[in-house]
């Protein structure tokens, strides 16, 4: 069982509230000013997209990002935080509006290729190893508009590309089955450690899983997450919580199904999870109704959830869980962990 976690969020976390259909809602708040709010709030490591360190990065060359990016590990270090990963935002550039890696076009590929190893040098400035890879638009509206088999292709040889450009990165993926794509090349855990096989370097690629994510494709977060661990790949996660089959909701963890959440936090601690330095990551938003000075709650009630789960998983009387398992009682096993969670 672990002892401590350390705890990550992306500064996208804390936001001005837009959605499809509405305008802001609450005023920005600066990078400089969110990481003051990190240790305040009980955080310990932050995600960065590439350009959340150096905006504009489109527009510069490779000198002056590593000069920026080290201006922000500076940053970091005076906060006492610690870059977690940093992940190559792919899906704003009009060149993948189609995808990146497997996009139609070839220049566009050739664009999704060397922004990820902008991406990468981002992360050697930050002193992260990781790099996070949500596939956000390597899928299709609709079937006929690319070929399967040869977006498996590409996805191999863009992630054998960044594998080759530095030796010392992993890859953790990110999969997720829709939205924004109708349906995504790798949409679960399955898919995207059969595709780390598929790779140069497999023992240096893994998996980010997200709760929500794995509700939207209709399994279990838990059960993903022990497969995950059965292959020792599980090298971040993003907790949170989502109601149903719908857009990606990003609630706070444990929001929605509390039994659900448990379930997560049990596997997690049983095998480990964070001795060897992997954060606990959540990606949450606040609710679009929540007031400037409140619109860090849910990222605090997140952690907090997480904590308690903790509690309640290393309570729970293993003996009797051994005992009704030995005799097949699942219904008085059941009964057992609604109690418990009840705090009866
Ligand atoms: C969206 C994803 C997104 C990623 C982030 C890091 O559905 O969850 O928030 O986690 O961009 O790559
Ligand atoms: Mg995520």
């Amino acid at each position: 069982m672990a002892g401590e976690y350390r705890f990550s969020f992306g500064p996208w976390n804390i936001h001005e509230g837009a959605d499809p259909f509405g305008p802001t809602v609450r005023r920005s708040i600066t990078f400089a000013r969110k990481l003051k709010m990190y240790k305040k709030l009980g955080f310990d490591g932050v995600q960065f997209h590439d350009d959340d360190a150096v905006p504009d990065m489109n527009k510069l060359g490779p000198r002056e990002i590593n000069k920026q990016a080290k201006e922000v590990r500076k940053a970091l270090a005076d906060e006492g935080l610690t870059a977690e990963f940093v992940a190559p935002r792919l899906w704003e550039d009009p060149r993948t509006i189609d995808g990146g890696y497997t996009s139609n076009s070839e220049a566009d590929r050739a664009y999704a290729r060397d922004r990820s190893r902008r991406c990468i040098d981002i992360a050697a400035a930050l002193d992260s190893k990781l790099i996070v890879l949500w596939l956000a638009r390597e899928g299709t509206y609709i079937r006929e508009a690319k070929d399967s088999k040869v977006a498996v292709d590409r996805l191999v040889e863009a992630i054998n590309d960044m594998l080759d450009y530095n030796p010392e990165i992993k890859i953790a993926i990110e999969p997720k089955p829709n939205e924004p794509m109708d349906q995504a090349y790798i949409p679960t855990t399955g898919h995207a450690l059969a595709l780390a096989y598929l790779t140069k370097d497999p023992k240096r690629v893994g998996v980010n899983i997200e709760t929500a994510h794995v509700i939207l494709a209709g399994l279990d977060p838990s059960d993903e997450m022990g497969f995950a661990l059965a292959y020792d790949k599980l090298y971040t996660v993003h907790l949170n919580d989502q109601n149903g089959l719908k857009f990606d909701e990003d609630k706070s963890f444990g929001a929605v199904n509390l039994r659900r959440a448990f379930n997560q936090v049990r596997i997690l601690d049983r095998y480990s999870y964070g001795t060897r330095g992997e954060f606990v990551g959540l990606d949450v938003k606040a609710m679009r109704t929540q007031k400037q000075d409140v619109a860090t709650k849910h990222l605090s009630n997140s952690r907090t959830i997480f904590l308690q789960l903790v509690e309640l998983a290393r309570s729970l009387d293993q003996g009797k869980v051994e005992q009704l398992i030995a005799r097949r009682d699942y219904e008085e096993l059941d009964m057992l962990i609604t109690s418990h969670l009840m705090g009866k």
